[in-house]
């Protein structure tokens, strides 16, 4: 079946509340886009990517839609029998621009599912569940406040918490720790995420000032060297988040054994496809990581979610996703929730959600 057109939406997602506060920035209103993939029966595939600011990674909306009209006329009128011939029509009109062409991976995986009549799980290889742990992340905040509401969320359901640190003093980074592990012990599984805040200095203070507390470090320094730094010298496991910019930082993290784990991103790795050979890469050395993305709403949380359930769950940290912080769902009629700290997997024929158009503004563009 052959693609007959390509519309692009813009979409706000407004932080529900308080900014949301990371060591690399602070957001307030973030800005989504969503692709449609029509082919000539009518079927539409969905995909969506959000970047959760300009800075957080080396992405931004404005680019993402750039991106995509270099490669969407490029699609139109192929045949979406092959996800790899499409993979390479798209390499070959842009090079890099994985999180644009992760929503176009990502639109075409939920076509093919509703042509096949099975959910993205099974094109990933198989669920191994029917519903996935998610995670909760704090903003960058008081350390009492910061506790409080990490054991709400633990007596919520959550299984895990990322607590976010970094961009301030030492102080009270190592006083949120102390805190929260007082609050919540045992009863979570804690990852303390800087965001690249970190000097490898203030990386080692922290690890020796909380050593006997059982958390992972998340992507605690700016760079893949300074991670690399760290190595032997701190008590605690460290996760890379930011720094897997594409597959070959995560081979690279994997075989230079700098990385104990992972929170990964659907769209900076290149969407659902690529996101299950990292998955597998994970597998061989035994990491265990997360299946998020940066932001967004149901479309992308959706994606996750059908990666998240194919991930052997006793190495899954997570499916992250932007519910708690935005108001409403582009699916009110099958949104992507959370509840008890987990995640149901869709069970209808692709992705299993669908914006409702009267949610959407006119195309922004069509190919
Ligand atoms: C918790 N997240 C998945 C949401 C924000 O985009 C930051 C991110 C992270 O782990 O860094
Ligand atoms: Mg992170």
């Amino acid at each position: 079946m052959r693609i007959e057109t390509i519309k692009v939406y813009q979409v706000h997602l407004p932080v529900k509340g308080d900014a949301y506060r990371m060591a690399s920035g602070t957001v307030q209103d973030l800005d989504s886009t969503l692709v449609e993939v029509t082919t000539e029966d009518g079927l539409s595939g969905w995909g969506e990517t959000c970047p959760v600011g300009p800075v957080y990674q080396p992405q931004h909306a404005l680019g993402a839609r750039a991106a995509i009209a270099e490669i969407a006329p490029g699609l139109v009128g192929e045949d979406t029998t092959s996800m790899r011939r499409l993979a390479k029509r798209m390499d070959e009109r842009l090079n890099g621009h994985n999180y644009a062409k992760a929503a176009l991976d990502i639109a075409l995986l939920d076509l093919a599912g509703q042509r096949l009549g099975v959910p993205v799980s099974t094109l990933l290889g198989g669920a191994l569940t029917d519903r996935v742990p998610s995670y909760y992340s704090t903003i960058v905040g008081e350390p009492d406040e910061t506790a409080r509401i990490a054991l709400d969320k633990v007596k919520a359901g959550y299984p895990r918490l990322q607590i976010k640190i970094g961009g301030r003093d030492l102080e009270q980074d190592v006083a949120t720790v102390h805190k929260v592990w007082e609050a919540v012990g045992f009863k979570a599984r804690i990852a303390v995420d800087a965001n690249r805040g970190l000097t490898v200095a203030a990386t080692l203070h922290i690890d020796r000032l909380c050593q006997a507390i059982p958390f992972v470090f998340e992507q605690p320094c700016n760079t893949m060297e300074e991670v690399a730094n760290l190595k032997g010298r701190v008590a605690h496991p460290v996760y890379l988040d930011e720094n897997t910019e594409d597959l070959n930082a995560v081979l690279r993290a994997i075989s230079s054994g700098i990385a104990d784990g992972f929170g990964l991103k659907v769209t900076r790795l290149g969407g659902l496809t690529k996101m299950a050979t990292v998955r597998d890469l994970c597998a061989i050395r035994s990491l265990p990581h997360s299946c998020d993305d940066a932001w967004g709403g149901d479309v992308i949380a959706a994606a996750c979610v059908h990666l998240a359930a194919t991930v052997e769950p006793r190495r899954f940290e997570g499916a992250w996703i932007a519910q708690e912080y935005i108001e409403g769902h582009t699916d009110p009629v099958n949104p992507v929730v959370i509840e008890n700290g987990h995640i149901r997997v869709p069970q209808t024929p692709g992705l299993g959600v669908k914006p409702e158009r009267s949610r959407l503004n006119a195309p922004v563009a069509t190919f």
